[in-house]
């Protein structure tokens, strides 16, 4: 508006992650600690991502964000923490070109405008505030010339939504749930990368795009306060299944990944039956997927597909390689033909054809 002043931006882009051993309960509700370590598996950028520019100006009178175009409020605690976290490390910005230099002490007082879009519909159930989370403190970190390594900026994006830090790195991640009481090792590391095991394809089955009824912050709350196999799941089983995960995506072994991968949604889900009141994020379909696609492992001797399922119905399955991938699109259809009441939208990830 003034004419003369000028504008600094980054723009970033983050997909989102899915996990294969499930995180389910905080231990810290503000530091967003969990209860357990957890193991996802990020998905190729160019679906299900968020992109987010962030720009800075003296010109700008207050912080304000943007989402899909539409202006939403950065007053939640957690938006909050982010931004603190961030601005507490920012450092000198020089850019010659433009004649700007932004001191340490500059930062404290300027102010932030940020416009983030996902490119899959929000309103589809899919995690959106992995993405969303990651992709807000990757580019302010930028933005910002902070000197940290990912790690730390995944336990600030674990500030903002706990599957978030998973989001930071690309192929297999291991979010260590850590010690400390402030959250300092409550990071996220990369255990393989991208192209370590890129013969899996992942295709998302949507079930429904009905909005949630239980987020998954009031639900893990719920869980932790009333169900007592939570804690036979986050001290006695989980910790083995995550060495035994580490060791199938190291030796991409798919019948064992499949086997963890499953067993722990199943559980995950039992814990939520295990809530007061019970909390339900599968639906009939979700279950008959899961009997469809057990019912094609067995017949053929070993795992060819696994399944896992989020906080709602939808259904992930990852399949060992492109020909499983094309088989299980054929029985999709087959079993849930298109215009029908149990209708499948179907996202394949990973397969650019
Ligand atoms: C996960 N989920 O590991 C698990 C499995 C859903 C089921 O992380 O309260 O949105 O922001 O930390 O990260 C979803 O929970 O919850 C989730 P907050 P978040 O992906």
């Amino acid at each position: 508006e003034s004419g003369n002043k000028w504008v600094l931006m980054v723009t970033a882009q983050t997909p989102t992650n899915i996990a294969v051993i499930k995180y389910w309960g905080k231990r810290d509700e503000k530091l967003i600690l969990p209860i357990n370590d957890s193991i996802s598996v990020t998905l190729d950028p160019s679906h299900l991502c968020t992109t987010t520019s962030v720009a800075v100006s003296p010109d700008f009178t207050h912080d304000r964000m943007w989402l899909n175009g539409k202006e939403i409020s950065l007053s939640g605690g957690r938006f909050q923490n982010c931004l603190r976290e961030i601005r507490s490390r920012a450092s000198e910005v020089e850019d010659d070109e433009k004649g700007i230099k932004i001191t340490k002490k500059d930062w404290e007082k300027l102010h932030v405008h940020i416009a983030s879009y996902n490119n899959f519909p929000t309103a589809a159930g899919l995690a959106s505030s992995a993405a969303g989370f990651a992709c807000l403190v990757f580019s302010l970190a930028k933005l910002m010339n902070l000197k940290e390594d990912q790690s730390k900026l995944s336990s600030i994006a674990r500030q903002g939504s706990g599957s978030a830090c998973r989001s930071l790195f690309g192929g297999f991640v291991k979010w260590i749930m850590g010690k400390e009481k402030n959250g300092s090792d409550s990071v996220a590391v990369q255990l393989a990368d991208e192209n370590h095991w890129d013969d899996l394809v992942i295709i998302i089955a949507v079930v429904s795009s009905r909005q949630k009824e239980t987020s998954s912050t009031s639900g893990m709350l719920e869980t932790v306060e009333t169900s007592m196999l939570i804690q036979h799941r986050a001290k006695e089983v989980v910790p083995k299944r995550i060495i035994q995960m580490e060791e199938a995506i190291k030796k991409r072994d798919f019948p064992s990944f499949a086997h963890l991968a499953c067993a722990d949604s199943n559980q995950f889900h039992a814990v939520c039956l295990d809530t007061t009141p019970p909390i339900f994020y599968m639906n009939d379909t979700s279950h008959r997927i899961i009997s469809c696609v057990e019912k094609w492992n067995r017949s053929e001797g070993t795992p060819q597909v696994a399944y896992t399922f989020d906080a709602g119905p939808n259904a992930v399955l990852i399949s060992h390689n492109r020909k499983t991938a094309a088989h299980l699109l054929q029985r999709l259809l087959f079993y849930f033909p298109p215009n029908s009441d149990t209708d499948l939208n179907s996202y394949v990830i990973g397969d650019k054809t």
